[in-house]
């Protein structure tokens, strides 16, 4: 019997894991066992030499379960062990770089426009940046002959050998969104359409791709007035100054008569912008009554409607409202230029010095 013990102890004391432990487990105090075996022939014994056979077998078996599972969590904790040794974070790495984005200043532009315009009753609408020349330019009252169709400013789609539809252009203004929305809405109307457009022009004020609201009001008894108060109204708000002044310069446009061209008044005292203020006038918008011919071509019937219309550029609105001197600053990926000028991505102040998002 000690020969089993001490066989069994120290195969225990060897084994490596609990595959290895299950395995002496078994052949030492299962069933089938050596110590199970032992048992059986308890009775073959006399009493005498049972009686102290017994005990010993039974002890002997407590005494190897007890190894077994000492052993056990040994192994339990060497394995926990192990873990805590190689799986370890080191909590005081510098975290990785997070993606930062930030709202660009012409969309942020063009959704203080338009809640502006929403308060003095105008919807949006959007629509295609490809567009058929009637929408871009025929109902637009923009003739065949036009300096503006000609190839030089359009950009015009290819077009394979044998296609017979109209001609189709990046549109070059966002008038044939207004002309869409004359069609299906009729009249009253009052409408502003923002979004990017293309022209064939690139230097120092001019980019191929840029962005312009335009707004139209349709009804019986609009006039310029109506005009002149939305525009106050507009300038306002928008560049968040009690009073402002504006002058009407007579112009023309093909699809308004009579056409405006408007300026704001201003002040420019070392590079700095005041706005409804000093003695200086700077233009911000084209507009005019609308002409019946366009009226007509959104087939609403001259005779009885009449309305405005006008054009602003958003990205030089964006520029004066937000110090941004370079056009190239909103083609530019590198969002530096953008904290630079308060467009940080998690604290943007707008002109409230709030955040705005
Ligand atoms: C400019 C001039 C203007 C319009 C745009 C317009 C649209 C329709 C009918 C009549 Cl559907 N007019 N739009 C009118 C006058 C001027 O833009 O220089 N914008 C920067």
């Amino acid at each position: 019997m000690d020969d089993l013990k001490s066989k069994y102890l120290g195969q225990i004391a060897e084994a490596g894991d609990e595959n290895a432990l299950e395995a002496i487990r078994v052949a030492a105090v299962g069933k089938k066992g050596e110590v199970a075996l032992k048992m059986r022939e308890l009775g073959k014994m006399t009493p005498e030499e049972r009686q102290v056979a017994g005990p010993a077998l039974n002890a002997l078996k407590d005494e190897i379960n007890s190894a077994l599972s000492a052993k056990k969590s040994a192994l339990a904790d060497a394995a926990l062990d192990e873990r805590l040794r190689t799986e370890w974070l080191d909590v005081t790495l510098p975290t990785r770089a997070r993606r930062q984005g930030s709202i660009h200043p012409i969309s942020q532009a063009t959704e203080e426009l338009t809640a502006i315009f929403a308060e003095l009753g105008f919807s949006v609408a959007e629509g295609p940046r490809i567009e058929d020349d009637w929408y871009n330019f025929d109902a637009l009252n923009i003739p065949g002959h036009h300096p503006a169709r000609a190839e030089m400013d359009t950009f015009y789609m290819h077009r394979a050998e044998g296609d017979n539809r109209p001609p189709h252009v990046l549109r070059t203004h966002t008038s044939p969104v207004q002309i869409r929305s004359m069609e299906k809405q009729g009249a009253p109307i009052r409408v502003i359409c923002p979004g990017g457009v293309y022209r064939a022009d690139y230097d120092q004020t001019h980019t191929p791709m840029f962005h312009q609201v335009e707004g139209l009001a349709i009804d019986k008894d609009i006039s310029m007035a109506n005009l002149k108060w939305v525009l106050e109204e507009f300038v306002k708000a928008f560049f968040e100054v009690d009073d402002v002044e504006l002058r009407f310069r007579a112009s023309h446009f093909p699809f308004t008569e009579p056409s405006a061209e408007v300026d704001i008044r201003c002040s420019w005292d070392n590079g700095q912008l005041k706005i409804g203020e000093g003695d200086d006038w700077m233009e911000i918008l084209g507009s005019g009554m609308v002409h019946p011919k366009v009226i007509a071509a959104g087939g609403i019937d001259p005779e009885v409607y009449q309305g405005f219309a006008f054009g602003i550029g958003i990205d030089r609105l964006a520029m004066l409202k937000y110090g941004i001197p370079d056009l190239r600053a909103f083609f530019d990926s590198d969002l530096r230029w953008l904290r630079h000028y308060g467009f940080a991505a998690l604290d943007m102040p707008n002109l409230h010095g709030g955040l705005s998002r």
